[in-house]
C-alpha cells in the first residue's frame, strides 16, 4: 500500500543573540561601508533622549573633551564614539505568498503580481522550483510596477536563472515552514533564511540544532535523517543546506546534511559585516513505507558573535 504524509510541518524558534544598549545611528550605509555621522553644521540630526535612550548632539565647534569619573563630554562635531553592534534577523519562506517570477537582473526581478509585496520585506527568488531549484535572497528597496527591486541578492554559487517556467517569488516572513504534500515521488523544499549586521571585528558564525533528533509524529513514528549526502525522492530523507558555501565546521556547505541535537555550524564571517545574509535549503522525502502522519519538529538558529 501506498502510504504518504499529508501535512508535515516543521516549526523552528527564532533566536536573536545579543543586542547591545547603545546602537549606532548610521545615517548612510551599504554592504561595505556605515558612515555613522553625516551631520557637519552646529547641532546634531540627534536632538533626544529619555529615560532608556540618549543621543549625542553637537553643540558647537569648539572642539575637544573634557571628563571626570563620572562623565565625558565630547565638543564640537562629534568624536565618532564607537558604538558596537548586532543585528540578527531569521525568517522563513511563506508558502501562500508565491508568485510566478519571469525575469530577473542583479538587483531586480520581475512577477506578475506584486500584491503583499513591499519595501523594507525579504524575499526569496526560486528558479526551477523542486530538488534542483537555485536560490536567492534579497530585500525589497522599492516596487515599480511588476518589477521588484532589492538591495542586491545572496545566492550560493550563482543567482537563479529565470525564464518564466516553474519560477517564483515568496515573501520571507514566517516562523514556520510547511514541506507539505510529500509523497514518495517527490522531495518538499522549504527556506530559512537571516540576516545579520554584526560590527564585530572578527567575525561571527551562525548554528543551528534542532528539539529532538527526528522529524516526530505521534511520539514514536520519524522520518529519518539524511545519511548519504543527498536527499531524494522514494528514500526516507530529511536534511538541510546552507547558501554558504565556505564553511570550516560542518558539512551544510557541500552537501544535505542532517540537523542534529547539537549545535552545528551553517554559516560564517570572518569580518564586521552589513546585511550579510544566508539560507538553509531544507529538503523533506518520503518512502513507500512511511506511515502517514503530521510530522514536526523546532529548529533553533543561534548567532555567536567572534569575541
Ligand atoms: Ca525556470
Ligand atoms: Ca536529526
Amino acid at each position: 500500500m501506498l502510504s504518504y504524509l499529508r501535512n508535515p510541518i516543521l516549526i523552528f524558534s527564532l533566536l536573536l543573540a545579543i543586542f547591545l544598549p547603545m546602537v549606532g545611528r548610521a545615517a548612510m550605509s551599504s554592504t561595505n561601508y556605515q558612515i555613522r555621522f553625516d551631520s557637519v553644521g552646529v547641532g546634531g540630526s540627534e536632538t533626544s533622549s529619555s529615560s532608556t535612550y540618549k543621543v549625542r548632539d553637537s553643540l558647537e565647534f569648539i572642539q575637544g573633551s573634557a571628563s571626570s569619573s563620572s562623565y565625558r563630554v565630547d565638543q564640537g562635531y562629534r568624536g565618532g564614539v564607537y558604538d558596537p553592534v548586532v543585528h540578527f534577523n531569521v525568517i522563513s519562506q511563506n508558502i501562500a505568498s508565491q508568485v510566478a517570477a519571469t525575469a530577473i537582473t542583479s538587483t531586480s526581478v520581475t512577477v506578475t503580481v506584486t500584491t503583499g509585496y513591499a519595501t523594507g520585506d525579504y524575499i526569496v527568488v526560486i528558479a526551477n522550483e523542486g530538488l534542483t531549484q537555485v536560490a536567492a535572497m534579497g530585500r525589497i528597496t522599492s516596487v515599480a510596477g511588476s518589477i521588484i527591486n532589492v538591495d542586491f541578492f545572496r545566492y550560493s554559487a550563482s543567482i537563479p536563472t529565470i525564464d518564466g517556467s516553474n519560477d517564483y517569488v515568496y515573501e520571507l516572513t514566517g516562523s514556520s515552514v510547511p514541506l507539505s504534500s510529500l509523497s514518495p515521488t517527490t522531495v518538499s523544499m522549504g527556506i530559512i533564511g537571516w540576516e545579520v549586521a554584526a560590527d564585530v571585528p572578527t567575525g561571527y558564525r551562525v548554528y543551528v540544532m534542532e528539539n529532538q533528533d527526528f522529524l516526530l509524529s505521534g511520539g514514536s513514528n520519524f522520518i529519518n535523517d539524511v545519511e548519504d549526502g543527498a536527499v531524494t525522492a522514494e528514500q526516507e530523507e530529511y536534511g538541510g543546506m546552507s547558501s554558504d558555501t565556505s564553511l570550516s565546521a560542518s558539512t551544510f556547505d557541500t552537501v544535505d546534511t542532517a540537523f542534529t541535537p547539537n549545535l552545528q555550524q551553517v554559516a560564517s564571517r570572518s569580518q564586521s559585516t552589513l546585511k550579510a545574509r544566508d539560507f538553509l535549503t531544507l529538503k523533506a522525502a518520503a518512502a513507500v513505507t512511511t506511515i502517514n502522519g503530521a510530522y514536526s519538529h523546532t529548529l533553533t538558529v543561534v548567532f555567536v558573535g567572534n569575541y
